[in-house]
């Protein structure tokens, strides 16, 4: 485990912020648990970082991702899609809606990129990067590397599925990726958070805290 404050921010190191979003927040239609306690490390690590991108999920209505779209299915049931095996979830962040909004308690003005993920009816997108079929790009990548970025640092909602897809793309297409523990919290349905950590950690993708960032 690294030192307190060992990891320097730099011009090539962008913060991604996912899914900082009411919906996903206490009181919304899908709330992680303790997920209001990502806000204030996000905000000093937003701080700490001269390059943030936000990722936004957002859906249409009868996404393929919601229980209510499948008849006799339940949120957290899995299902069978195009391509592959896809976890139901209750109607959440539908496009406009105020669930779907980015918390107004990040205080990231210097956020120089929203992306949106998951505004394809029949696919959905944990990843800010890729969408779950594997194959449709939402054009992250090619921004982040014209950018000139090297390391990606993940934070936000929710730890075991669209940070850890995020994070595990960022590391697949030749990032140096760091997902910040203490600025995210996890769904943790059937497993998957134990599950995300066995493929964060056989990726390479490095488990840190926002003190081996900020210091102290
Ligand atoms: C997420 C489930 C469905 C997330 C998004 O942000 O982790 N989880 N849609
Ligand atoms: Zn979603």
């Amino acid at each position: 485990m690294a030192e307190q404050g060992a990891i320097k921010p730099g011009d090539t190191d962008v913060l991604i912020v996912v899914d900082v979003q009411y919906d996903f927040l206490p009181g919304g239609a899908l709330a992680v648990p303790d997920g209001d306690a990502v806000i204030e490390p996000i905000n000093r690590l937003a701080r700490a970082l001269q390059h943030v991108v936000l990722t936004q999920d957002w859906h249409p209505s009868g996404h393929a991702s919601f229980a209510s779209s499948h008849p006799a299915k339940q949120p957290f049931e899995l299902t069978e899609l195009h391509y592959g095996q896809q976890v139901l979830w209750p109607d959440h962040c539908i496009q406009g809606t105020p669930g779907a909004e980015i918390s107004r308690d990040l205080l990231i003005p210097h956020a120089q990129l929203v992306i949106r993920k998951g505004y394809n009816a029949g696919i959905d997108s944990y990843s800010g990067f890729k969408e779950a079929d594997r194959k449709t790009s939402t054009g992250l990548e090619g921004y982040l590397k014209e950018r000139g970025f090297k390391r990606v640092f993940c934070a936000g909602l929710a730890t075991d599925f669209c940070v850890a897809w995020t994070a595990l793309d960022a590391v697949a297409v030749g990032f140096e990726t760091y997902l910040i523990e203490d600025a995210s919290r996890a769904i943790d349905t059937n497993g998957s958070l134990a599950r995300a950590k066995n493929d964060l950690s056989a990726a390479g993708v490095h488990t840190i805290s926002s003190a081996q960032v900020l210091g102290a």
